[in-house]
């Protein structure tokens, strides 16, 4: 009856009725032979707006990505939920928002897990309709509840919200530890070289990026200056594991093979994989195969990289003949960065590339280049290329899957945008609010609010504006999208109108400096 379900849903999705519709059961139509779509989110980490050629990009190129841009929907409204990398994943894995969780912030790799295991997450959802879930990639989500031990069972993590399978780095790229985790054991430890890891003190006797610069072979910037892992310093402390450490400049080719074997080994039935890949976020250790492609230095060299990846994934997709059934959801975390704490070039090798294309702020910041970022759909044969404006967050990847796979399940912030993202509709959001660091502003047709906040109006680390300032702001993005002239004061109706709808979602008390 399942399979019918979807046949069913699958005729919906092609436009003959709306999905919103289908009754949870339907009668048996005798094919049986269409399945439920496979699904696939690409998750970038830290990869602008501006950062992919489809997208404006004109000093580097992204041919795979832009494939699924040619070949499918481009959004240039997109929203990741927030400007940082753990609560835009928990928001796009659960379906609320980030603001909702007072945890939900760049989290060290030895925090406890943020999602409940008793909360609603989209692997979850799509299990129950029948799919096999796999998750490759960063996490950064944590794991256990709090003391973990490395070396036993490491839970609970990914597989207890909801992924029958997982290969993942615990946080990020540039925390400790370094190492891939399967199915809750770290991969290839030897028991006789036990893990330990702080983030509060270093293991006697083990060098530091602080005390040791000349093992170094990447420099730190900012922070990153405790245990040392391949020659680059990590946030975070680590002793022992030697064999399982990763190899940084081998991560690419790690999680695309994992990528790969997930889907061959699951391709006869449904599956979702969410692909969470590592690039351009810090530290950039290109393959050697990719070292100096791009010209731009590391950062670039890893956005070539990853585009690599991209058109690997889709060749395998052809190979197994499951393109024409599989939707692909292509997005990242949040917006770029330059300067996150290593000295890797990204400004220096720049040269006229914008990672935010025209968009103000980055990585961190309220201003749209903190939150707004490439968003594509693609499926072969279904989606109709073209491009939308319609204003859709990351959140609603929730209800709108759940709506297409016929689950009675929802989030409660995520909006069912199947039709908008299937290029049926352009009837988005009508708003949206959007995170950085732990600030919120609200986007609503054209307009975004940026209440007032205290704190500097650049984060000097990163050099980087941050969205603060002791006024609300108030900008039109379709006649103003670089954000440049504030109309808080001239067009006081809209302010006030937002000022009334956002504090209707967020409450009064939203930290603002009123
Ligand atoms: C910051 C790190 C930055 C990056 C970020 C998380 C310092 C000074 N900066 O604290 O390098 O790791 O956290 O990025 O340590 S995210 O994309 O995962 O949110
Ligand atoms: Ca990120």
């Amino acid at each position: 009856m399942k399979n019918l379900k979807l046949i069913f849903c699958l005729i919906c999705c092609a436009g003959v009725f709306s999905c919103k519709n289908a009754p949870k059961e339907t009668p048996d139509t005798a094919s049986g032979e269409v399945r439920q779509p496979n699904i696939i989110i690409i998750y970038m980490d830290d990869l602008g707006y501006g950062d992919v050629s489809a997208y404006g990009a004109t000093e580097i190129e992204t041919p795979n990505i832009d494939h699924l841009v040619k070949g499918g929907l481009k959004f240039t409204n997109g929203y990741a939920s927030s400007a940082t990398c753990t609560p835009s994943r928990y928001a796009l894995l659960t379906g609320v928002y980030p603001w909702r969780n007072k945890n939900a912030r760049i989290l060290p790799g030895t925090a406890p897990l943020l999602i409940d295991t008793a909360q609603a997450t989209i692997p979850k959802m799509l299990k129950a309709e029948g799919y096999h879930t796999g998750i490759v990639g960063k996490w950064h989500l944590g794991l256990g509840r709090g003391n973990v031990d490395w070396n036993t069972r490491i839970a609970p993590g990914p597989n207890e919200v909801g992924f029958d399978y997982s290969y993942i780095m615990a946080a990020t790229q540039d925390r400790v530890p370094t190492v891939y985790i399967r199915n809750g054991y770290v991969d290839n430890l030897d028991p006789n070289d036990p893990i330990a890891i702080s983030y509060e003190h270093n293991f006697e006797g083990e060098p530091t990026g602080k005390d040791n610069p000349e093992l170094l072979k990447m420099k730190w910037r900012h922070g990153h200056n405790n245990s040392i892992v391949n020659g680059i310093p990590r946030i975070g402390f680590m002793k022992g594991g030697e064999s399982a450490k990763w190899v940084d400049e081998e991560m690419a080719y790690r999680f695309l093979e994992e990528a790969k074997n997930y889907i061959k080994a699951n391709k006869d039935q449904p599956f979702f994989l969410y692909y969470a890949m590592q690039q351009p976020h810090v530290p950039r250790t290109p393959n050697p195969r990719f070292a100096g492609s791009s010209g731009m230095g590391p950062r670039g060299d890893v956005i070539i990289e990853a585009d690599w990846c991209v058109g690997e994934l889709i060749r395998t997709l052809k190979e197994e003949g499951l393109l024409d059934n599989t939707l692909i959801l292509f997005s990242s975390d949040n917006g770029p960065v330059l300067n996150d704490g290593y000295y890797d070039d990204a400004v220096e090798k720049l040269g006229a590339h914008k990672p935010a294309g025209p968009l103000r702020g980055g990585k961190y910041s309220l201003f749209e280049a903190g939150t707004r970022v490439p968003f594509i759909t693609f499926w072969q044969g279904v989606i109709q290329p073209g491009t939308s404006d319609a204003l859709v967050s990351q959140l609603d990847f929730f209800n709108s899957l759940s709506a297409l796979v016929g689950s009675d399940v929802k989030a409660p912030d995520s909006q069912n945008l199947l039709d908008v993202f299937l290029g049926k509709s352009n009837d988005g959001r009508s708003n949206l609010i959007l995170e950085a660091t732990s600030r919120t502003a609200l986007r609503q047709g054209d307009w975004i609010m940026i209440p007032p906040y205290q704190g500097a109006p650049r984060n000097e680390q990163v050099n980087i504006e941050t969205g603060n300032a002791p006024v609300y702001q108030l900008y039109n993005l379709n006649s103003d999208i670089g954000q440049q002239n504030n109309l808080a004061e001239t067009n006081q109706e809209q302010l006030n109108e937002m000022i009334g709808v956002f504090e209707s979602i967020r409450g009064k008390e939203y930290g603002n400096i009123r």
